[in-house]
């Protein structure tokens, strides 16, 4: 009863201990290849609007102590209702449809005994957005960002025997994060990607860095534990290396001459990286891509992007995604005639780059440095650069990938140049070999592609939706006209909405009108020589909660294919008669 008092006194203060965000990049290890123990399947569960279970401490009333339930308690954690990991609760049950807050996930793990030296780690694929975890009453930190994967040690945590692992997962919607409180997709809640216990030795391999750079491959290795050396080994380059390890870090440069990866031969290699015992795996890619003026190129030859936005939605699965579904999206971007997918507008599923590095497309990734961003907190900007640190560590072996996009429509203030100026550094100490972008809007009072950030950028993203909530349409031709950048732009949006159940037969809404704003956009944007890639927005519908208008109905219909993902609208064909004819020109 004295700590119930206490807690209704200090109720500000409830969260504070467990907003320690330990959990982060430099706590993530390299997955690839390990051979985990899968913790996907049912978990006990319950929302927790309040925040009762972090007040009554829920999380320390461990079944193999029940003396510690001196008082009566509002939930047992280890009883009752379960759901499926991954999945997003909005999902499951009408009445979660719209539930934004805390809620409870606890399944019991059992485990022998360590062999001594050994060590554990729970990866959990992605959590959105705020996740706190507790292994048998005990709080070990906690993991901010809705779509990047993080680790926690549980060497020590873990007993043999039966033990407990509770999370508990926050996607309410707040000032100081990443995205903020407004976005134009849904905030789907709760553990929606792969949950994996992983045994390792006392060295265990963090980071694996390769990339072809300055005409010749490197590689690096973080490990963390007494090993005092990698050995590296791509059998069909004929590579054998041992990496000394300083503090844990070693680079090399390796004597090795790769048939390059292209999306016409997409080449991978097969690479063992082992240290003190650890052993892990990839495949991996080596490409070049650079930006010389206003042209992009892919191992030295000029590229185009023959782009399409997506996504991670699905009417039945919201953000869980499957291998099938992210090939679906592929091979409707194939049969779009894409050589490039804007993944938009946070990190997706890592199998996505790993299947297009097997398939030969070409990749833009995201964080969700969205609209407005409380670009002056220094915590959202810890929050922020860390979410793109854990994007580049884990995908940074795609070759597939080849953009990082740092933000999406940021307003031009002091405040977000200095903050996504940031996020460009951070993202070329991760990775020297990739582009960097951002969606930025364009200069509407000069009529003129201009932003203070291109000049930390090698590809400027222009959203503009000419023909729909920009009217006047000529002004993109004048845009054009006036706007001279020293670097590529890719339209990394334009679009319109088409209903093709309930849509007028043609203005606003219709597909009739969604294809003549393609065909517009198509005219006019294909006399600028600076532009050197386009994504329109979106190969499917996707659901969000803002858009409630008659045809909308929860769903944004820019989609050039229904939320059905089968359903193609008129424009479908259009785009893809477009890049027909541009690919045909190029060959
Ligand atoms: C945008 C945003 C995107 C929206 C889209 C729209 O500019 O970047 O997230 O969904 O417009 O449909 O309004």
């Amino acid at each position: 009863i004295a700590e119930n008092a206490l807690q209704c006194l200090h109720d500000e203060d409830y969260d504070r201990p467990f907003n320690t965000q330990n959990l982060n990049a430099d706590t993530l290890i390299f997955s690839g290849g390990r051979q985990g123990r899968s913790l996907d399947g049912e978990w006990y569960f319950c929302v927790d609007l309040l925040d009762t279970g972090l007040r009554q401490k829920w999380f320390a009333m461990t079944p193999a102590r029940p003396e510690d339930r001196i008082e009566p308690w509002d939930y047992d954690p280890h009883d009752g209702e379960t759901v499926p990991v991954p999945s997003n609760w909005q999902m499951l049950k009408e009445k979660w449809y719209f539930f934004e807050g805390s809620a409870w996930y606890t399944r019991p793990v059992t485990v022998d005994a360590l062999d001594e030296g050994r060590r554990r780690f729970l990866r959990i694929g992605a959590a959105q957005y705020d996740c706190k975890v507790f292994v048998n009453g005990q709080f070990l930190g906690n993991h901010y960002g809705g779509s990047t994967p993080f680790c926690v040690e549980l060497t020590e945590a873990l007993e043999p025997g039966e033990n407990w692992i509770m999370l508990c997962v926050n996607n309410t919607r707040t000032r100081d994060r990443v995205p903020m409180r407004n976005t134009d997709w849904f905030n789907y809640g709760g553990v929606y990607r792969e949950v994996t216990l992983f045994e390792t030795p006392a060295t265990v391999i963090r980071e694996l860095f390769l990339r072809l750079e300055g005409g010749a491959v490197k590689a690096l290795v973080v490990a963390d534990g007494p090993a005092e050396s990698a050995r590296l080994e791509i059998p069909e380059l004929g590579v054998k290396t041992d990496i000394p390890l300083t503090e844990g870090r070693g680079e090399v440069t390796l004597e090795a001459q790769p048939a390059l990866w292209s999306p016409d031969s997409p080449k991978l290699y097969d690479v063992t990286c082992a240290a003190g015992g650890d052993v892990v795996t990839d495949r991996v890619g080596f490409r070049t891509v650079e930006r010389r003026g206003t042209e992009i190129f892919l191992n030295g030859k000029p590229l185009f992007l023959r782009g399409i936005s997506v996504h991670e939605d699905d009417e039945q699965s919201g953000k869980v995604t499957s291998e099938a579904d992210i090939r679906r999206r592929f091979e409707h971007a194939r049969e779009l005639g894409c050589n490039f997918l804007r993944l938009a507008h946070y990190p997706h599923h890592e199998r996505a780059a790993e299947i297009a590095d097997e398939l030969g497309l070409l990749l833009w990734e995201e964080i969700p440095v969205y609209w407005a961003i409380d670009f002056a907190n220094p915590a959202t900007r810890r929050d922020a650069t860390n979410q793109l640190t854990e994007l580049v560590r884990r995908d940074r072996n795609r070759a597939s990938v080849i953009i990082w996009s740092i933000g999406n429509e940021n307003p031009d203030t002091d405040a977000r140049l200095d903050f996504m100026q940031g996020l460009a550094a951070t993202a070329r100490a991760e990775d020297p070999t990739r582009l960097i972008a951002a969606a930025c809007l364009i200069n509407h009072a000069k009529l003129k592609i201009e932003d203070r950030l291109a000049g930390a950028l090698d590809i400027i993203g222009i959203n503009e939706y000419y023909g729909w909530y920009d009217e006047n349409f000529d002004e993109l031709a004048i845009i054009g006209r006036n706007s001279a950048p020293d670097r590529p732009v890719v339209i990394s949006e334009t679009g319109a909405d088409g209903d093709h159940e309930k849509g007028p037969e043609r203005g606003l809404f219709s597909t009739a009108y969604q294809s003549e704003v393609y065909e517009k956009q198509i005219a006019t944007l294909s006399d600028l020589d600076y532009i050197k890639g386009i994504s329109p927005w979106i190969l499917y519908d996707f659901r969000v909660e803002r858009r409630q208008n008659v045809f909308q109905r929860g769903w944004n219909r820019k989609g050039l294919i229904a939320a059905d993902k089968q359903t193609r609208k008129p424009a479908f064909g259009l785009l893809a008669a477009h890049y027909a004819e541009r690919a045909s020109k190029e060959e």
